[in-house]
């Protein structure tokens, strides 16, 4: 195809998985020359039609992020297939087979309690806040799998900047959405819905803290959290809440749903510590999709020297 800004690409460039593939890389070529940046637009889902469900679709003028995991990148394949959602199942085959049809537009997120401008934000919105940039990070679950993916989104520190917190605001609780007409299954996963977690406000702060808007070039799939889900790359992915519909600053430690489910097994802070064994497992190593040997697991998921001293002089053990 002959080479388009950001700014220029129309719907008709929205093209299959397989030719997207070149202009892909030539938008992330253009950011790093730094020419696209603010050239972005967040493009309608229209082309499934109302009722049908809505399919990811590419996401243009992402800027590259200089501090990517070297790993290599985890088939798409993979991450699409193999999901915690269990809104939409407790098989990992479930929630690419259920959320199909899950409708995500019109959204709108809620960011509201200790804040100065509580907000409503449709996903034209939050696309808005930031410009997007593609990160590679590593993302550990809590039973010993891991992935490395190119998110899209923004550090969710711009979102906080724009509600403006009140000095009462220590920690950040979210909400995921939940509607037994949409999620069927939902009532038979065994754990309560809706999906809540949270963080400390300097861990919210923390610029890893992604607001995730898409994966691999594109919008998030249904099953991997679209529209909007967090991604905090140093905690177990169970803190990485998915399909994002409320963020409420709030005075105390919020509840997070596996805590609530099994306190002994799950904390808080669930930071990635290949020290500190699951009750009923170790947590020394893992084995990243698509691989056959297990690897070392690293501390707080190798992200240590960024925040590492976020968590001086807390016994991991106990907060954990
Ligand atoms: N709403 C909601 N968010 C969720 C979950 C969930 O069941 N419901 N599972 C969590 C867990 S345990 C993991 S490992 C990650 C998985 O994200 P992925 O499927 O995109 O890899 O999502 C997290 N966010
Ligand atoms: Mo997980």
């Amino acid at each position: 195809m002959s080479e388009k800004k950001g700014s220029e690409l129309t719907y008709s460039d929205i093209t299959p998985k397989g030719a997207f593939a070149s202009r892909r890389n030539f938008l992330f070529g253009m950011a790093a020359t730094g020419a696209a940046v603010g050239g972005w637009k967040y493009l309608p889902r229209w082309f499934s039609g109302p009722g049908k469900g809505s399919v990811p679709h590419p996401l243009s003028g992402v800027a590259k992020w200089p501090y990517d995991a070297t790993d290599k990148v985890t088939p798409e394949g993979d991450v699409t297939t193999y999901n915690n959602f269990y809104e939409f199942g407790t098989d990992k085959s479930d929630p690419s087979q259920n959320a199909k049809n899950f409708q995500t537009s019109p959204w709108e997120v809620s960011v509201e309690g200790e804040v100065k401008k509580p907000l409503k934000l449709s996903m034209d919105d939050i696309m808005k806040i930031a410009p997007l940039e593609e990160r590679i990070y590593r993302h550990r679950c809590v039973e010993a799998w891991s992935i490395v993916v190119p998110w899209i989104g923004y550090s969710f520190s711009h979102l906080i900047q724009k509600a403006e917190p009140t000095p009462k605001a220590k920690y950040v609780a979210f909400q995921s959405y939940y509607d037994t007409r949409q999620m069927p299954l939902g009532p038979q996963a065994g754990i309560a819905f809706p999906y809540v977690e949270g963080l400390r406000m300097d861990e919210a702060m923390n610029p890893l803290t992604l607001l995730c808007v898409g994966m691999y070039g594109e919008t998030l799939p249904n099953q991997d959290g679209a529209p909007v889900r967090m991604v905090i790359p140093w905690k177990y992915g169970f803190k990485s809440i998915k399909s994002l519909v409320k963020i409420r600053f709030v005075k105390d430690m919020p509840p997070t749903t596996w805590n609530i489910e099994a306190s002994n097994e799950y904390g808080f802070y669930a930071n990635v510590n290949p020290n500190v064994d699951h009750p009923r497992w170790s947590q020394a190593k893992e084995r990243r999709l698509g691989e056959f040997f297990r690897r070392p697991t690293l501390m707080f998921n190798g992200y240590a020297d960024q925040v590492a001293s976020m968590y001086a002089g807390m016994d991991l053990r106990k907060n954990f």
